[in-house]
């Protein structure tokens, strides 16, 4: 009986084991609301408090709902409005300053009995009031200290994905597509419903569907109504959709001859294909657009600019309110002399000439979403034309999804970077104040893919998160939103969310060394891009090549981007083009990317840069070490499925961290023939081994 009744126990602790198990589905969304599979809902026991809804639109209704799943039992009664109603107007609260998304939360007397009043103008405003209030619960503040205020400071905050039609996800890292454009439309997986909820909850109001490296299909009705379909889903949660949109379209579905833009018979092709668009989405967003960048059909193969390709789709969408998002990612084989010159060499002359619904989409650095690229010199160069920001949200070059590299300081670094002219940094031109353009936006490359943690692990959704708060308002530090998504994510046991915040704080820096730091670049495999190849040289185009971007030789190593090389600091404001023309001036963060110095050069630690570089691998490495020490340290404090899930990821790292620690140093003593400095530990292997390194079925190649 004894052994009966243990057993019955030992069951039932492992069932609790089970209900508490949390694949991280709820992403930082604690309070439940998963429509895919019911899942634990960390919500307030106790009789459930009022919610009251005046003029229930839909929004208004899911904010309600929100609200009546998350807030503590027996706080006071809250109502969720617009400033509209007319009961709302009679209290007289600043809502002028708002603008159509923001919000304001406060308590208030309504009909004679106070109330906490969450309202914006428009009810999108209110759902992002009723995300922020509960953030502002779940991160340690009360409903008696609610008093909030908040309008985005980016009129467009988006993510493209690069999700095929096929279900694979170019540079995508957490499995298929999300979206099953197969069963679509007759299908709506509730997951759709659970992603617009997640992006709504940051208020991320945009997604574009399909890849930049579009196929034209996605633009025939069959996969219009497709489209559709998710719209349906996403608008009541204030997310638009837009398509990319491939450039020869005319050609391929419409049989014409060209795709020029200068045809009237092509603009008058896409004005049909956008009225016929707006007749199933009515709310459709616009165009992305990647042209002549990699082998993608553009204005260019017709002698004309990325201008008369931009402002003819522009017109064709201008009537229905639409917009154009025209990347500057140019990356053909007109500049040989440096890759990093050419979006600028293109696109600057073109300022002035864009239409007013064109927004010109710009990487945050010149060559290719490096771990760490000084920022674009376009931004500040264009001071007509509205810049958008497009950030890479997946890790294509940061160890795909094992590696934790929280990227809030990427993106901070970029934001903050003053570009030269006055007191303006890469924020103000992205969010519009420094030159007054109300058209802005932020694009982030997505991470999201169909496993059941959305991202591929649990640390890369708040790189999700953190893109998602900084398109709200560009000048958010990363500390603080590393802090807020840890806290929600994990909850409020300090311990784990200190751990959690210092783990994240240094982890690009760490993915910066160990794949090569001192300004060094695009040092990975070719292809697929997973791990290192420093030594490749010998791909048809030079810019293919790791060697064309390092330049390592016996004597030194650098891309020398000085008047004695390509030049391409001229392309910043004078202030910042003196300072990166001497390398005494230059930061040592970005010497080798703006200059060729010798392996011997003294360095501010005190050693050579080939000591120091050494010293940076070690470090990277060691920092991976640190942070599965930090990590076991919290087994206790986080449940089992995410920490182990969390603590496999980390030993991936580390093997991989040293994996291109060992790789990239065999490789640099091969060229500069220096032995290691006294007491660093030699690679594992020789130089050879690494070369013959060789991967197939590399995910989110294709
Ligand atoms: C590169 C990616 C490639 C993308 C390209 C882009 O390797 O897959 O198509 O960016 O941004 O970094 O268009």
């Amino acid at each position: 009986m004894k052994a009966f009744s243990g057993l019955i126990g030992a069951v039932a602790l492992l069932l609790a084991g089970t209900a508490h198990a949390d694949d991280g589905y709820r992403l930082w969304l604690r309070h439940g609301g998963e429509t895919a599979r019911p899942a634990p809902v960390d919500a307030p026991a106790g009789a459930p408090m009022t919610v009251a809804v005046r003029g229930a639109t839909p929004t208004l209704r899911l904010a309600a709902d929100e609200l009546a799943r998350a807030m503590p039992a027996g706080t006071m009664p809250v109502t969720v409005a617009t400033a509209g109603d007319a009961g709302i107007a009679a209290l007289r609260l600043p809502f002028a300053a708002l603008g159509d998304e923001g919000y304001l939360v406060r308590t208030v007397t309504l009909d004679g009995k106070r109330t906490l009043l969450i309202a914006g103008n428009s009810d999108r405003g209110t759902l992002y009031g009723a995300f922020a209030l509960l953030r502002h619960l779940a991160t340690g503040g009360t409903t008696s200290t609610a008093a909030l205020t908040s309008a985005p400071k980016v009129k467009l905050r988006v993510l493209n994905h690069w999700d095929n039609l096929d279900g694979t996800v170019e540079r995508g890292y957490a499995g298929q597509s999300l979206w099953d454009w197969w069963t679509l439309p007759d299908l709506k997986d509730p997951r759709y419903t659970d992603y617009a909820r997640a992006n709504a909850s940051l208020g991320i109001n945009g997604t574009v569907l399909n890849n930049v490296n579009a196929k034209a299909d996605s633009l025939t009705p069959r996969y219009i109504a497709k489209a559709a379909a998710l719209a349906d889903v996403f608008r009541p949660w204030g997310i638009k959709v837009y398509l990319s949109a491939r450039f020869s379209a005319p050609i391929e579905l419409g049989g014409l001859k060209t795709a020029d833009p200068r045809d009237p018979a092509v603009a008058a092709w896409w004005k049909a294909k956008a009225d016929e668009i707006y007749r199933a989405i009515p709310d459709f967003g616009g165009f992305l657009v990647k042209a002549n960048s990699e082998g993608q059909p553009g204005p260019r193969d017709y002698n004309a600019s990325h201008a008369d390709g931009a402002n003819m789709l522009a017109a064709a969408v201008r009537p229905h309110g639409g917009i154009v998002m025209w990347r500057a990612f140019v990356y053909a084989d007109t500049d040989p002399t440096d890759r990093a010159k050419q979006a600028y060499s293109e696109f600057k002359p073109l300022d002035g000439t864009f239409a007013d619904n064109v927004l010109v989409q710009v990487k945050n650095g010149a060559i290719d979403f490096q771990p760490r690229e000084p920022f674009h010199p376009l931004f500040g160069a264009m001071p007509k034309t509205p810049l958008m920001m497009e950030f890479q949200i997946t890790k294509e070059y940061l160890g795909f999804a094992t590696h934790l590299a929280y990227l809030g300081p990427l993106f901070e670094e970029t934001l903050a970077a003053k570009t030269g002219r006055g007191r303006e940094t890469v924020a103000g031109v992205v969010d519009g104040s420094s030159e007054g353009h109300r058209l802005t936006g932020m694009a982030g490359v997505a991470n999201i893919g169909r496993d059941r943690d959305w991202s591929g692990s649990t640390f890369n959704q708040a790189n999700w998160y953190a893109f998602g708060r900084m398109a709200w308002d560009p000048a958010l530090p990363a500390e603080p939103l590393a802090r807020e998504w840890a806290q929600q994510t994990f909850g409020g046991d300090a311990r784990v969310v200190d751990t959690a915040v210092a783990m994240m704080m240094g982890s690009r820096e760490a993915v910066v060394d160990y794949t090569g730091a001192l300004g060094l670049a695009h040092l990975m495999a070719t292809g697929h891009h997973y791990g290192p190849g420093p030594w490749v040289s010998d791909l048809k185009r030079p810019e293919w090549n790791p060697a064309y971007y390092h330049k390592a030789d016996r004597d030194g190593i650098g891309f020398d981007r000085t008047k004695t090389g390509s030049n391409a600091v001229a392309q910043y404001a004078a202030p910042i083009a003196r300072q990166l023309a001497d390398p005494k001036t230059t930061p040592e963060r970005d010497l080798l990317w703006f200059h060729h110095v010798r392996w011997d050069r003294p360095m501010r630690s005190g050693k050579t840069l080939w000591q120091d570089l050494v010293a940076h691998y070690d470090r990277g490495v060691g920092y991976v070490a640190g942070m599965r020490r930090q990590w076991d340290g919290v087994r206790a404090l986080v449940d089992a499925e995410r920490w182990q899930k969390t603590a496999d990821d980390l030993a991936v790292q580390e093997r991989e961290a040293r994996w291109w620690r060992d790789a990239s140093l065999s490789y640099w003593m091969s060229v500069n023939r220096l032995p290691l400095p006294a007491g660093v530990t030699p690679p594992e292997h020789d130089l050879a081994w690494y070369r013959a390194q060789h991967f197939d079925y590399v995910p989110g190649h294709y």
